[in-house]
């Protein structure tokens, strides 16, 4: 452990503020939280970082649509990302606005050091710019479409400032070379170092088609480019022009997705160089999360929100499923059916049984306190050297970031001691003072092996860690207790046990999936005026009237009530969908087309009376994926009585397919 606290400063990227967290940015703070616990539980002294990025085309056209200015649409959304992040537990040490007033100086004041060094010249640019990216894509054509998220390009020309990145060439390379954990993982180090040895052009730094931006002083119209703009929050978030007296800068890691590893490993080091700053130590590079083997994107309808999942099951079941089941640095499928699986079997019957049973004993057999081992024999030997090795194990995969290794570690010795307690039935021993000793070591045993899985599960579990730890009489904060001390055969008998909590409750797997899909749901797509819990509600299995009826006080415009597009649909084929008792998968003729659109009825209607029958059908919805099963449209229905029965709207003259309702 280092003598005196060493600093370890860490950051997120900075979101954008166009729209909400998803599952794929709670991903990246999850491990930067956990990074930071377990650090501080490595004896640092840690900041961590996130943020907004809040300038560019992008939030412009949001706050527009949203018929607001852009600082207040910029403040709303800053405040639900910190909220959301506060809610989790996993609130930044630092958050930094790209709107705020020392974000903007340093901007300016790295800009300001870079021209002084020559790196900074005037020119024109033309090119094919991305602005749901906020990047020019250098190879591509009028006409192409942007090769990140496939939307079409637009052809921008523009006077710019720019930056000599060209000069970096070789300095980048020296500098990877002498660096080579700068970039991580190794196969994104390989891609970076042959897209840098491939030749770099000049980068555009300043922007005079957008408006919404930190101006370049003196020369306005100029604004900075999103990128030189939003990378140097990591620098003004600790201290800016300033940044030694805080001491935090450089970086000791920059978090990211592999979306965004070139501007961090290329352009990043290169405008700190020139700046001649300290360039950080190391970027790593994760994943991504798929939904159906694509990024997940709101436009797509395909996101996993985190709020449903922890309002089933828990943060740390959320946090233990992204670490667990995605090797960091890989892809990763996301199905809700992995989450709970993995939460059943690793936490519920995994560390929960093993800790409600370990304490069901002692409290039984030993009063509730923890008992004096006496003799060991050497299967409890073998348990304790596999518990010791796992600590050092445990420790070389988080410093490696191989959070998966990590906890299938952990998890490897709670199945060895839930295995030791079946074979040494420590229930069926008597009340002899022999068997009361072997009781008390087999007991002692698992106790102790429970302590050590908790110390090393705190950084990924840090509620359910920290109760057991309490369980077990520990008085220390998990939270700073110090991992370097752990050694097995710390555990002092006689200690009382604390106060027993339920860890992770067993839940049935389809059920808990339906309330998690219609809690996203219902927060994707509100429905301000259902009465009826979110969990329960017709209106978010997509089916009901609910979902379209605005607040009785909230009048809307004609204009309003035009943008839903409803046609009379005629129902084809409908069937059940194993797994959710409440949906029913129907295909739907709507005049111009068949769709597949699932409907919260099945409760209510056998598949077979609907062949045939005629709804209303709002057709313009985004498409959403509901048990799995993609939903692209939404029948009308009406919600009666208490528990929202749903009824379908019908005609009571013959009316043609396609016909729209106004
Ligand atoms: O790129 N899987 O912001 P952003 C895993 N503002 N991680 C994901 C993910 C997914 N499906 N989707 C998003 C920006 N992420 C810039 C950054 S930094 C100076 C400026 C995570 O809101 C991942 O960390 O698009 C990715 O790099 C980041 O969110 C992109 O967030």
């Amino acid at each position: 452990m280092p003598e005196k606290k060493e600093k370890f400063y860490l950051t997120t990227p900075i979101y954008y503020t166009n729209g909400l967290p998803h599952i794929g940015h709670t991903y990246t703070t999850v491990v930067a939280d956990v990074i930071r616990r377990y650090k501080r539980m490595r004896g640092y002294d840690v900041v961590m970082t996130t943020g907004t990025d809040e300038h560019g085309v992008n939030v412009e056209r949001a706050a527009k649509k949203a018929g607001i200015p852009e600082s207040e649409f910029v403040a709303k959304m800053a405040d639900a990302w910190r909220a959301l992040w506060d809610e989790l537990g996993i609130p930044a040490d630092e958050f930094i606005r790209t709107t705020d007033l020392k974000h903007v100086r340093t901007v300016q004041w790295l800009f300001k050091l870079c021209r002084e060094n020559g790196y900074v010249y005037k020119g024109h640019y033309t090119g094919q710019y991305c602005i749901y990216d906020n990047a020019f894509v250098t190879e591509a054509k009028p006409g192409d479409n942007c090769p990140d998220c496939g939307r079409p390009l637009e052809t921008v020309t523009e006077e710019n400032y720019f930056f000599k990145l060209s000069a970096f060439q070789k300095p980048l390379l020296d500098f990877y070379k002498k660096n080579p954990d700068f970039i991580q993982p190794d196969t994104r180090r390989n891609e970076i170092i042959s897209f840098v040895e491939g030749g770099l052009k000049d980068l555009s730094i300043t922007r005079t088609t957008i408006r919404w931006g930190i101006p370049v002083p003196g020369e306005e119209p100029h604004v900075f480019y999103v990128w030189f703009d939003a990378l140097t929050a990591y620098l003004s978030a600790v201290g800016g022009p300033e940044y030694e007296k805080r001491g935090c800068w450089p970086a000791d890691l920059h978090l990211v997705g592999k979306d965004i590893i070139r501007f961090h490993t290329v352009y990043w080091p290169a405008f700190l160089m020139a700046a001649m700053l300290p360039v950080p130590k190391q970027v790593w590079a994760h994943g991504w999360f798929l939904m159906d083997a694509a990024k997940m994107s709101k436009s797509k309808g395909n996101v996993v929100l985190p709020r449903p999942i922890v309002n089933m099951l828990g943060m740390d079941a959320l946090r233990y499923f992204l670490l667990r089941d995605v090797v960091f640095g890989q892809d990763g499928n996301f199905s809700y059916d992995a989450l709970v699986t993995r939460y059943n079997s690793d936490l519920a019957n995994g560390l929960g049984n093993l800790a409600s049973r370990t304490a069901a004993l002692i409290e039984k057999n030993f009063a509730g306190k923890i008992p004096k081992p006496a003799a060991f024999k050497p299967q409890d030997d073998a348990l304790a050297k596999e518990a010791q090795a796992a600590i050092g194990e445990v420790l070389e995969n988080f410093d490696k970031l191989s959070f998966a290794r990590a906890l299938e570690t952990i998890w490897t010795v709670i199945a060895a001691a839930d295995k030791f307690l079946t074979s040494e039935q420590p229930w069926a021993l008597g009340n002899s003072e022999a068997d009361q000793a072997r009781k008390a070591t087999v007991l002692w045993t698992t106790a102790e092996l429970l302590r050590i899985v908790t110390a090393l599960s705190f950084p990924v579990l840090p509620d359910s860690a920290a109760k057991v730890w309490t369980l077990l009489g520990q008085s220390e904060a998990l939270g700073k207790f110090e991992l370097d001390g752990l050694r097995w055969g710390q555990l002092a008998p006689g200690i009382p046990l604390g106060k027993s909590q339920t860890l992770f409750p067993r839940v049935d797997k389809t059920e808990a999936i339906e309330r998690i899909e219609s809690m996203a749901n219902e927060e994707l797509n509100p429905t301000p005026a259902a009465p009826a819990p979110a969990a329960s509600a017709p209106a978010a299995t997509g089916t009901s009237a609910a979902a379209a009826a605005p607040a009785v006080s909230d009048k809307i415009g004609i204009e309003d009530f035009a943008k839903v597009e409803m046609r009379v649909g005629q129902i084809k084929t409908a069937e059940r969908i194993v797994g959710a008792d409440k949906l029913l998968k129907l295909t739907v003729d709507i005049g111009t087309e068949i769709r597949q659109i699932c409907a919260g009825i099945a409760q209510y209607y056998e598949p077979e009376s609907l062949i045939g029958r005629k709804v209303a059908v709002v057709v313009n919805l985004a498409p959403r994926k509901l048990r799995g099963v993609e939903s692209n449209g939404m029948i009308v229905a009406a919600s009666v009585g208490p528990e929202g029965r749903p009824v379908l709207t019908g005609f009571h003259e013959e009316v043609e397919v396609g016909a729209r309702l106004k």
